[in-house]
């Protein structure tokens, strides 16, 4: 069934420094989402470990957490019908290898450790809103009338 939800989004430094900022946030757009927050931070080390808590006992946790931790990163949170798996479908899979071309990361990725975005999964239950809550506080997400509403949901 569908569902109207929010979902995390966060441009990675990699993307932050290759300047793709401006092609994420166009892709979401023209896809019809909504931004209700957006912000450009320097993760805290203690941030990056909650953020990638689940991977904390993985091989490559340590790499994880200084490559996130080594630029700007905007994390941004956007709105719509099953807004969750319509990203994840967007950006595609996790190793840019194995990404179809016209995804985010089959588009302008190569490496595993360099796969320019991070989303919310759908197959994590709660994780959506688990990462909302590290990144945002509540009056950093806005409401506002999205005026081309009518003419992209039935
Ligand atoms: P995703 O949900 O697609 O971001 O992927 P995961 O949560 O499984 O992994 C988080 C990040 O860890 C990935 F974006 C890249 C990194 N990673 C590795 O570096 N090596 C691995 O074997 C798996 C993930």
């Amino acid at each position: 069934m569908s569902e109207f939800e929010r979902t995390f989004v966060m441009v990675k430094p990699d993307a932050f420094a290759r300047g793709l900022l401006g092609e994420v946030v166009t892709r979401l757009e023209d896809r019809g989402l909504k931004l209700v927050g957006i912000k450009v931070i320097n993760l805290s080390e203690k941030r990056a470990k909650e953020h990638y808590a689940e991977h904390e006992d993985k091989p490559f946790f340590d790499d994880l957490i200084e490559f996130i931790t080594a630029g700007p990163v905007v994390p941004m949170v956007w709105e719509g019908q099953d807004a969750v798996r319509q990203v994840r479908q967007m950006i595609g899979a996790t190793d840019p290898l194995e990404a179809a071309p016209g995804t985010i990361r089959g588009d302008h990725g190569l490496d595993l450790g360099r796969n320019i975005v991070h989303a919310a999964d759908h197959e994590d239950e709660g994780a959506n809103e688990r990462e909302i809550a590290i990144h945002f506080e509540a009056d950093e997400l806005i409401e506002y009338e999205q005026h081309d509403a009518e003419w992209l949901y039935e």
